[in-house]
This record gives C-alpha cells, structure tokens and sequence, in this order.
C-alpha cells in the first residue's frame, strides 16, 4: 500500500484571528496561532493526485498544535465539498505541542474527487478557555442536586474536605453565552478544562473524556470558598485552575 501525506497549499479567512495562516503549511516550529476565541481559518489545495482506478484503502487527517491555557481547544474539521458542510475530525486541547493523525475512512465512502482539490478543505477552530460548565448541570447542594444556572454568589453547595461531604458557599459566579466544544462526563458537561476527581486524584476531564460535541448556549462557572464541588453521579470537580 502507498501512503500519500500532502499538506495544503492555500488558506482563507472563514473567521477572523489567525495570524500568519500560511505558517501552518509545514512542521518547522513556525505556527499560526490566536488570540481570539471562535477564530476559524480554511485550509485547501492539497494537491492530490492519484492515476484513475487508485484504490482508496484509508484516509487520516493530521494535525500538529497545542494550546497555551488549560481549557483552550483547537478543533479539526475536513469538508469533502468544497467548504460548504464541515465534519468535526478532533476537538483537543494539548498543552505541549503533538501531532496526531485520526482514522476517517468509516465516515463514507472515499472516492477521489473528493479528495480533490476543488472539493477537500480542512478548518482549524479555536476555542479559547472557558472551563465552564452547560446550562442545566445539576451540582449537589444541601437542598438536593439543582441546575447551575440557579445558584448564586453565597449560597451553599456540597464539597469534599478531607473525605468528608461539607458545606461550602458559592464566592464567585461568572456566565458567558458562546459556542463551544462540550465534553460529557458522569453527567457534566464541560465547557473547557476542569480538574476532576477520579482514582484518587485530580485529573483533566479532558484527558478522562477527549471526545467532544458543539454547544452553543450559556456557560457558567461558580467557584466555592471550599475549592470544589459535587456535580451528578458523586463526581467531585475542582474549582477551576489554569495550570
Ligand atoms: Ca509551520
């Protein structure tokens, strides 16, 4: 089997914020990057071109990045006509730079005027950290579990001290409506990084729950005096901290 690797020779703006675009090209420590959340830049002219008849067994699609803040996330999509409809490959947030290749063959069926360069695009999306949690999240208070969206500054939830469930208020609150990636576990969707407690120890959910979905809605953060938090299924989640 031949194995073709390209990297695209073209790239245009689909939402302002990416410098230098074009140093995305090629793997040589010279990156484009962003300041700027919801940042979107298109990728094209890969440049394939296979003798009619090529059999096509396998199709990955490449990406090498990493992002400066816990919670950022930098999202990989690949359109198959032309930039009109995207499929998301990977939502990731890597805090040291790597490059890794994901498996789409199963997604259709390959032929190669779709991998043609009238017809394949790829899309970085960046989004910058929140490390929030969805609308309707319960998290577990003295009264019972209630949405986070009802929870103020001062009052109470349940946390975790020393192994033992305690009371703790509620210091600090923030809201943002915004699309984003959402990682679901044990019932909590995050909206950026959070440490969790799993094993007996605090863990990026991230690295428990890579796999992401779109969510566009309100996000909201609360931070405890006590430093944590009980969401569903007794998962104990840290305030957030961008480390
Ligand atoms: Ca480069």
């Amino acid at each position: 089997m031949t194995v073709t690797t390209n990297s695209p020779s073209s790239t245009y703006v689909i939402t302002a914020g990416w410098t230098n675009p074009t140093d995305a090209y090629s793997s040589d420590n010279v990156r484009t990057y962003t300041p700027t959340t919801t940042a979107a830049q298109g990728y094209g002219n890969y440049g394939f071109s296979f003798a009619a008849g090529t059999v096509i067994d396998k199709v990955e699609f490449g990406i090498e990045r990493y992002t400066s803040a816990s919670g950022d996330t930098i999202s990989l999509y690949y359109s198959v006509d032309g930039g009109t409809s995207w499929t998301l490959v990977t939502s990731s947030t890597p805090t040291s730079e790597t490059l890794d290749y994901y498996d789409r063959t199963a997604d259709r069926t390959w032929t190669l005027d779709l991998l043609s360069d009238a017809n394949l695009k790829t899309k970085i999306l960046a989004y910058l950290a929140s490390g929030c949690l969805i609308e309707g999240t319960k998290i577990l208070t003295p009264e019972g579990p209630k949405n986070i969206e009802e929870l103020n500054v001062g009052d109470y939830v349940v946390g975790n001290e020393n192994g033992r469930k305690v009371f703790s208020k509620i210091k600090a609150k923030t809201t943002h409506f915004l699309k984003t990636m959402c990682h679901e576990y044990k019932g909590t969707g995050f909206a950026g990084n959070h440490k969790v407690w799993v094993d007996g120890e605090w863990k990026n959910v991230y690295d428990i729950q890579p796999n992401a979905r779109e969510y566009e809605g309100f996000i909201y953060n609360i931070e405890t005096e006590l430093g944590n938090y009980y969401g569903e299924n007794d998962l104990l989640i840290h305030n957030l901290t961008k480390t």
